[in-house]
């Protein structure tokens, strides 16, 4: 284990502010951030660009123009390999960098400890698990695709204080507040991919879309943000999707999951469309996630109705769990956060409080399942 010194855990906590930067914009690459350190003074900064664009030592080193002797801050393991871009180590070692810390090692298996090692053997002084908590946390969703196949799956909920999702109408809209709205606007914008059943198209037409002016982030963020849009997903055994619904429209990419048995309507022959095999619970999700995983989603985000939610706690699916409780009483007719049909108290599901917050009026609450 390396000694780090004050100064050490300050840059790296600036890093990870700097990898913040990217969170709407990076994907399917992880955000990461850099900062070159020489003689006490901060030299550059960098984040990772849009896919396909700069990681964050280059966009850190291109800034510093000359980083002869400085010390490399980077929230993840420089890359070794040659994907879109050029190996990071390479041009830390080419800039003169003499010393480089990092946050964690990448979990990517074409990277793992290559990078660091490629650094060392240029002489560089290396160490790494500097803050690594919190750049694991930052990056959980490509660590989670990286390490089991699979992104993070999050399910967003909003209830009552009584703990109804919906009136027995189905009506939903709105329990939660403006603030509570914008920070799901922030979650859908830092997803690959929104999960949605046909429930919730029919009862509420939503588009599912970024929207800049609901962000409430400065405009060059929101914009980057909007550029890219989360795939929208619709959960639609039986097809029965109207063309016209938002969610289908062209200003987002969509993909509708239906029954293997279940015969195409012509209007929705021009939809981009997964068949998927019928269990006793719904569809069954495992085909899903592997065709969201093909497609390099990092964090996966269900905006549902309790169904739905409910089949994918169920099936082991959820990691996390992000329920806005509203000061609200919705009364005993209303419908429960999530169908789970248990009789027992030995079949309650536990949840642990990662985190809670108010946010305007209301609460929210991050809990894992286990
Ligand atoms: C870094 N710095 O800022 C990021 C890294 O296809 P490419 O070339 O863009 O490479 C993508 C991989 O690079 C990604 O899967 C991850 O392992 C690493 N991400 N590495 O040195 C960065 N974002
Ligand atoms: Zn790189």
């Amino acid at each position: 284990m390396s000694n780090f010194t004050e100064t050490d855990t300050r840059m790296m906590a600036r890093a990870l502010q700097v990898a913040r930067l990217g969170r709407y914009s990076a994907m399917p690459n992880p955000h990461v951030g850099c900062v070159l350190l020489r003689d006490g003074q901060v030299i550059a900064e960098g984040f990772t660009q849009a896919a396909g664009g700069n990681h964050a030592e280059i966009q850190a080193l291109q800034a510093a123009g000359d980083a002869r002797g400085a010390t490399a801050y980077v929230t993840l393991e420089p890359c070794s390999h040659y994907g879109k871009t050029g190996p990071c180590a390479e041009a830390l070692i080419a800039a003169g960098v003499v010393r480089v810390v990092a946050a964690m090692e990448d979990p990517n298996p074409q990277v793992t400890g290559q990078g660091l090692a490629r650094l060392r053997a240029a002489g560089i002084e290396v160490s790494s698990g500097l803050l690594q908590d919190e750049a694991e946390q930052l990056i959980a969703g490509f660590i989670a695709r990286m390490r089991r196949g699979r992104g993070r799956v999050r399910a967003k909920l909003a209830m009552s204080l009584d703990g109804r999702s919906a009136m027995a109408s189905g009506e939903s809209q709105w329990i939660t507040g403006p603030a509570a709205r914008q920070d799901v606007q922030r979650l859908r914008a830092s997803s690959c991919a929104i999960i949605t059943g046909v429930g919730t198209v029919l009862a509420d037409d939503c588009s599912l879309t970024v929207r800049a002016a609901e962000l409430a982030l400065p405009a060059d963020m929101a914009e980057q943000a909007c550029a890219r849009q989360p795939l929208r997903v619709v959960m639609d055994s039986r097809l029965q999707s109207p063309r016209t619904a938002k969610v289908l429209d062209s200003t987002a990419p969509s993909l509708l999951c239906h029954a293997e048995s279940t015969e195409v309507p012509a209007a929705l022959l021009d939809c981009d469309r997964l068949p998927l095999p019928r269990t006793d619970n719904g569809l069954d999700l495992q085909p899903l996630m592997a065709e969201l995983n093909r497609r390099q989603c990092n964090e996966i985000l269900v905006e549902s109705g309790p169904r739905l939610a409910g089949a994918m706690l169920q099936a082991g699916l959820l990691d996390e769990l992000l329920v806005y409780m509203a000061p609200t009483l919705m009364g005993s007719l209303a419908q429960p956060l999530l169908h789970l049909p248990l009789n027992e108290m030995s079949e309650k599901v536990p949840l642990q409080i990662r985190d809670l917050r108010q946010i305007g009026q209301d609460l929210r609450f991050t809990l894992i399942p286990g």
